[in-house]
């Protein structure tokens, strides 16, 4: 099922009128006056000289209620302030603001809809000893594919529209919309035993922050955790982060077998802190962990989804929201675990006499082990009598035992009948390959030694005299 493309993200410019940087107090171009230095990014105004008044925190005694600035609505002449936006119909848009008055009660409006034709929201009256904060949304109508957001002075203390109505903390945009995309390195094919690295990265394509935002991946099926290997890659906080629970942003919960990371500014062990949108954070912020390929495996796909909770704490009440990546898939080549064990009939023989060699080579699985392939040669001193494959086939002069393919948990013999020729100890070593990796190579390769006596010297001597 194809995923709902998400709404064109709206978030208003610098709505807290922290750029540019003033001292006090300035008067600066708002964003039309292109040709101008150290203008107002995002904001504009129908004042005739383009003017938009900022002011610092603190200055003449009023803090900002957001940031380090915040503006007055009308600089020189009674106008309003506005930002238009690129918007798809049918979205739903959050507003907040902060209003405050500047030597009394202030009133002003705010205005929503098409360029021109804006509708009155909601008129805010608030003195000069406190901000007051609103919310509200707004629905963009049919056929509206841009929206101004405006607002407009009503009246202030003093009797003078051009001083009053301070405004700070403004947001208009849509609701946060985190979206996940996750990648395994490598690629694959990969063997069993091999490590894969999986890499979840969230950005927020919505408007507003994605706030308390908590990234969980469980360990796929047939993986297992690689203790130590929780990073943040890029974005808030980003660096290695212990498996523990309550440290930093991230832990392994051994219980659920997953990995937690709490995403965002400000994220606590406790709290993840808000996500950006991509206007702020366009990479958004990447998360890395590591897994080991189990045997189990073999021959089969792993398949894994990261999920995400949030909250769009625009509105009243804060909502739940959830996002799921996509699936990543890894294709693990078969394995095999094969296992040599040589024996012989008699470890102490005498000179002339036949020493019997038992090979048998057995496959652990996961899959069905080809090209199967046991060197055993004959060591000097033991000349070959007879070799009995089952199956395959042994070459006496390579000393190698062509077995072909081998089931899962299936089991091939050889049976070598040599005579000893000569007196001392004999190592005689079998050694089993396939094409399949063995993810347990030690008992590949076995070996057995055998004691050869000399022939008695003068057993008969009379036999030879005849
Ligand atoms: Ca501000
Ligand atoms: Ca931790
Ligand atoms: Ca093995």
């Amino acid at each position: 099922m194809a995923t709902p493309p998400v709404p064109l993200r709206v978030a208003l410019v610098n709505g807290s009128f922290e750029s540019p940087v003033v001292t006090d107090m300035a008067f600066l171009p708002d964003a039309s006056q292109t040709q101008v230095p150290g203008r107002v990014p995002g904001w504009r105004t129908t004042a005739s000289d383009h003017m938009i008044e900022v002011w610092h925190s603190g200055f003449q005694g009023v803090p900002s209620a957001d940031g380090a600035q915040f503006a007055e609505l009308n600089a020189n002449e009674v106008s309003t302030l506005y930002q238009d936006l690129p918007t798809t119909p049918g979205t739903k848009l959050y507003w907040r603001l902060y209003h405050r008055g500047r030597q009394g009660r202030d009133t002003m409006a705010l205005d929503i809809g098409a360029p021109g034709a804006a509708v009155e929201q909601r008129r805010f009256t608030d003195g000069n000893t406190a901000w007051g904060r609103y919310t509200g949304v707004y629905t963009v109508p049919a056929g509206q594919n841009l929206t101004r957001f405006a607002f407009r002075s009503i009246s202030a203390a003093g009797g003078n529209r051009g001083i009053g109505n301070f405004l700070d903390g403004i947001f208009f945009g849509t609701a946060p919309a985190v979206v996940l995309r996750k990648t395994a390195v490598p690629m694959g094919p990969v063997e069993v035993g091999d490590t894969l690295t999986y890499r979840i990265t969230a950005t927020n394509e919505g408007g507003g922050e994605a706030e308390n935002l908590v990234l969980t991946d469980t360990v796929p099926d047939g993986t297992t955790y690689l203790p130590g290997s929780l990073r943040v890659v890029t974005g808030p906080n980003s660096g290695v982060k212990t498996d523990g629970q309550g440290d930093d942003q991230a832990y392994y919960d051994a219980a659920g077998d997953r990995v937690v990371f709490h995403l965002g500014n400000g994220a606590s062990a406790a709290q993840g802190g808000g996500l950006p949108n991509t206007l702020a954070l366009p990479a958004g912020t990447t998360v890395e962990y590591r897994v080991v390929v189990d045997r189990a495996s073999g021959g089969k796909r792993i398949a894994n989804t990261a999920g995400a909770a949030y909250e769009n704490r625009l509105g009243e009440e804060p909502e739940r929201l959830t996002a799921t990546s996509n699936e990543e898939t890894t294709q693990v080549d078969p394995a095999a675990d094969l296992s040599v064990t040589k024996a012989a009939d008699a470890t102490t023989v005498t000179v002339g006499q036949t020493v019997t060699y038992r090979v048998s080579v057995h496959n652990k699985g996961p899959n069905r082990a080809t090209g199967v392939t046991v060197t055993d040669r004959l060591p000097e001193g033991l000349v070959l009598l007879s070799a009995k494959a089952s199956p395959g086939s042994y070459d006496r002069d390579t000393g190698r035992w062509t077995v072909g393919a081998l089931a899962e948990g299936a089991t091939a013999t050889l049976v070598l009948r040599a005579k000893a020729t000569r007196a001392g100890s004999v190592d005689n070593t079998a050694t089993v390959t396939a094409h399949e990796k063995d993810p347990e190579p030690a008992d590949n390769t076995d070996t057995v030694t055998i004691c050869v006596e000399p022939a008695p010297s003068c057993c008969d001597p009379c036999a030879s005299e005849t």
